[in-house]
């Protein structure tokens, strides 16, 4: 897949955003391209404070994404978690109509 080196269009921007999120976050301690619990947390905090308002347990949320039992979330990990959450606010706007 080529990389885009003219102007993204707004799907590509939205992409970019995640992943400049995630590295942002995953950079500050420890493994730079992977998010441990407290970056986790902190990213959760500043970043999805109302999409995961709900979510009873950081902790349990973080070892369900963490498929590989490393206690560090990889992109892929974190990606889940976005897929989640997207199909949970496209659930919401249809339901609202
Ligand atoms: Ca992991």
């Amino acid at each position: 897949m080529a990389v885009a080196t003219g102007e993204l269009t707004e799907l590509e921007l939205a992409i970019e955003k995640i992943i400049d999120v995630f590295l942002t976050h995953a950079g500050k301690e420890g493994r730079k391209g992977t998010l441990n619990a407290s970056e986790f947390k902190e990213l959760v905090q500043l970043q999805l404070p109302n999409l995961m308002k709900d979510v009873p347990s950081l902790e349990e949320k973080m070892s369900e994404l963490d498929v590989n039992n490393d206690a560090e979330l990889r992109f892929g990990e974190f990606w889940r978690l976005i897929g989640e959450l997207a199909k949970a606010m496209r659930r919401e706007k249809v339901t609202k109509k």
